[in-house]
């Protein structure tokens, strides 16, 4: 299939600038710079290489759950399907979905338009079969299906315990936005990491081949080089741990001495161990992530895991409207 048969929907967002929210973040307290700030494109190799190593668990344990549900989800969801992939569009696990699937429809949704147009151009070539539309828009916003994606039944794919990088609240506002995309008989496919051993939460963002710091010191680096701030990445140092109360990692930069950082002519002081907070990962147990979706309107119908319980593959349908309960 040729790029002329993509579908391409461009919602015009545009976000916040980076320099905007890095300095609004550096003055607040806490100090913090939002996740969504790892991702350039040395972030993003970092984070592929992530998923490779030995102690981050969760990209090939949910790998071996969808492979074992796949079937399973073919079944639910039934033919003449919009399969809707919220984010990325190069991973295995959507060629795994579509293989399985072989939904009328794909919809890739990314922020990224050139990142999105790559990997909707591949998907398009290696399934002629497939009508691909792609929509560059924030799925962290209100969203209507482009013309021609809104047939059929959708099934929403969200992979990877992404949603663990919202706050509850802004898990549960995503949920009941994306019952809105599809709603009335469709189902979203959610990927959640699991409450364990701490132990093995915190190998998992302590890597010892160090990726995962280099991952969240690249946040320093694309400061400095993108936005010209004067800061010395080396004066930093990665630290990840379980907040047990919290039920979530987090993970920050912490300074190694007393230091200034300069920026768009202002300047942030830190004292040495004062941090910059810059993700929270949160993990959920399986009756948590079922009151959530609840919450947002949607309904359990199924959830897979793997034999040592580590990560969580939730099917989850839409609640008629008649059927909502008010929540507090
Ligand atoms: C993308 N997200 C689900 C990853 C996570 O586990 O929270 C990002 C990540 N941060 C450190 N390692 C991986």
């Amino acid at each position: 299939m040729t790029q002329r048969q993509i579908r391409f929907h461009d919602e015009h967002v545009e976000p916040a600038t980076m320099l905007e929210e890095v300095l609004q973040g550096l003055t607040s307290r806490p100090r913090r710079i939002a996740p969504k700030f790892f991702y350039d494109e040395r972030g993003s190799r970092l984070f592929d290489a992530i998923c490779d190593v030995p102690e981050y668990y969760l990209t090939r344990t949910e790998m071996g759950i969808l492979e074992f549900c796949a079937d399973d989800i073919a079944r639910l969801i039934g033919p003449d399907t919009t399969l809707i992939e919220l984010g990325s569009g190069a991973s295995k696990k959507i060629r795994l979905m579509l293989e399985a699937l072989r939904p009328k429809r794909y919809l890739g949704i990314d922020i990224s338009r050139e990142f999105l147009r790559q990997s909707v151009e591949r998907l398009a070539q290696d399934y002629p079969w497939l009508e691909v539309h792609a929509a560059r828009a924030d799925f962290m916003q209100d969203f209507t299906l482009p013309q021609g994606a809104e047939h059929g039944k959708k099934l929403a794919f969200f992979p990877g315990s992404t949603i663990g990088n919202f706050e509850p609240y802004e898990a549960r506002m995503f949920l009941q936005r994306i019952r809105r995309m599809i709603k009335p008989d469709g189902a979203l496919l959610v990927g959640v990491d699991l409450k364990k051993d701490h132990k093995v939460l915190h190998a998992a963002y302590n890597d010892s081949a160090g990726i995962t710091a280099q991952f969240n010191l690249n946040l320093l680096q694309r400061l400095r080089d993108e936005l010209g701030a004067e800061i010395n990445p080396q004066g930093f140092k990665h630290r990840a741990f379980y907040n047990d109360p919290r039920g979530r990692i987090e993970m920050h930069l912490v300074s190694c001495r007393a230091q200034d950082v300069r920026l768009h002519g202002q300047r942030f002081h830190f004292e040495p161990d004062d941090s910059i907070h810059t993700e929270n990962s949160y993990k959920y147990s399986v009756d948590e992530f079922h009151a959530l979706a609840r919450a947002a309107g949607l309904r359990p119908r199924q959830v897979w895991l793997d034999a040592e319980r580590l990560f969580s593959v939730h099917y989850l349908s839409v609640i008629e409207r008649a059927r909502l309960q008010k929540v507090p």
